[in-house]
């Protein structure tokens, strides 16, 4: 039970629930009236009032398989009993090398390495560290610079936040990192609005890259990183033809392209990663959330042979890439990743995920037309829903829809602004999208 007893507290709230500081939340608003969960089952958390909620969110994009699977929990747990912590520098587990290769497998042919680190937002500076060195061991240690995109979010370390395109993300911290610049997002409303899946329009936004060449120099750049599809920025599916562009012209000019695939990996959009989904084969690919099924914390990033087979000169006591973290390849984060990858192949959920894609954009593009929705996109098992922003008062009608659905709907839903995002585990079923968008028009109705 929630403990309420009285506490002296920094700020007025009616519990104790002052001493931790809440990471991205509106920490005052949350201890007024807090969301707080105490289980979690298949498709539903268990609130510590007892209600079951359904989740649309896969907790945050990380649940693919649903909650609570004991296969995984019994491989931590198993795991922690024989061998709790190794360390990862200088020694190994079996483990490791057993899920780096499975990964490597499911990853397009060429992308055969895993760099284990704990999270996207070291995965994305991972990757970013390795284009760097990589340039400087290849003799063009002037290619310096890192481009990402508006709208993109790769987590929260200066490497991510530098490359991010979120201005609330960016503006307190100073200069970051330097040398940086942005694509634009893919994204125009006039043009692709209520799209399912891939739109028509925009392709072209990936000619930017050529202008950023002439801009910079080719020879000054390193690598640009996206997201083939923005997830946190609320949902933003990439134009049809985009990714392959932006490939062709970062080849041509010998600059990386590294897809951060956080959220599209392990199944969102209906297969292993959406490098597949596309036909486009990038230099590496972060992934983090799914791999484990949230599980356990990991990340990690997947990298061409011909990247890592750079760095393996010189003499072989010395350490090839200086960089990793303590928990790099955690045993538990490793057993919880072989037990979720058994899941995914054996329930075949990347297919089911494929599958239920036509039924899942019906479903919810059904809420057009339902108050202040000026757009819905679709693709694989998530959506975005924009709602108009409530006059003078930006992200208010988005986080009413967040309150609206746990307190008063026993949904769990993803806001970004006044954007609803929805992205259920893929073990969903047709009746609980039903009952999924069911609830998202009630919410909308609700925040009128
Ligand atoms: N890259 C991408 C593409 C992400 O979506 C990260 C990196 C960072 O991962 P870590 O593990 O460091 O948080 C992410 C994280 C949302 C939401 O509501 C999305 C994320 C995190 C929190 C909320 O859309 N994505």
């Amino acid at each position: 039970m929630l403990d309420k007893s009285p506490r002296p507290s920094a700020v007025n709230v009616p519990n104790d629930l002052a001493a931790h500081w809440m990471p991205f939340t509106a920490n005052r608003a949350f201890k007024k009236a807090p969301r707080l969960l105490a289980g979690a089952k298949d498709m539903h958390y268990l609130t510590v009032d007892g209600r079951k909620i359904i989740d649309a969110a896969s907790g945050m994009w990380c649940t693919n398989a649903g909650h609570g699977r004991s296969q995984i929990s019994a491989a931590i747990a198993r795991q922690a009993e024989t061998l709790d912590y190794a360390p990862p520098f200088q020694f190994g587990i079996p483990q490791a090398f057993e899920l780096a290769s499975r990964i490597a497998d499911l990853a397009p042919a060429g992308l055969d390495h895993v760099f284990f680190c704990n999270s996207g937002s070291e995965a994305a500076d991972t990757a970013l560290k390795i284009a760097l060195a990589f340039h400087q061991i290849n003799g063009q240690g002037t290619r310096t610079r890192l481009i990402g995109r508006e709208r993109g979010y790769h987590g929260v370390g200066f490497g991510g936040t530098s490359v991010g395109g979120i201005v609330s993300n960016r503006k307190m911290y100073g200069t970051l990192l330097a040398g940086v610049d942005h694509l634009p997002a893919t994204y125009d409303r006039e043009k692709q609005a209520f799209t399912k899946g891939e739109p028509e329009y925009g392709a072209h936004f990936a000619d930017e890259m050529e202008r950023l060449v002439n801009l910079h120099g080719a020879s000054t750049i390193a690598a640009v990183i996206v997201e083939p599809m923005a997830g946190s920025t609320g949902v933003l599916p990439p134009p049809k033809g985009y990714l392959k562009r932006l490939r062709e012209i970062t080849q041509k000019h010998g600059i990386l392209l590294i897809f951060d695939e956080v959220i599209t990996g392990y199944g969102r959009l209906g297969y292993a990663f959406a490098a597949e989904r596309y036909g486009v084969l990038p230099d590496m690919i972060t992934f983090a959330k799914g791999v484990t099924n949230g599980a356990a914390p990991m990340g990690g990033v997947i990298v061409r042979d011909t990247i890592h087979d750079a760095f393996m000169s010189g003499p072989e006591h010395v350490v090839e890439l200086t960089h990793g973290y303590t928990y790099s390849a955690h045993p538990l984060a490793c057993a919880a990743g072989l037990a979720t990858l058994d899941i995914y192949r054996d329930e075949k959920l990347f297919e089911r995920a494929r599958k239920l894609e036509p039924k899942f954009a019906d479903a919810v593009m059904s809420l057009k037309g339902e108050p202040n929705v000026v757009d819905i996109r679709t693709i694989g098992l998530t959506a975005g829903i924009d709602l108009a922003p409530r006059p003078d008062l930006p992200g208010k009608r988005g986080f009413d829809s967040l309150n609206s659905a746990f307190h008063d709907n026993d949904l769990m839903l993803r806001i970004a602004g006044d954007t609803l995002a929805l992205t259920p585990p893929l073990i969903v079923s047709e009746d609980q999208i039903g009952e999924i968008v069911g609830k998202v028009a009630k919410v909308i109705r609700a925040v009128a």
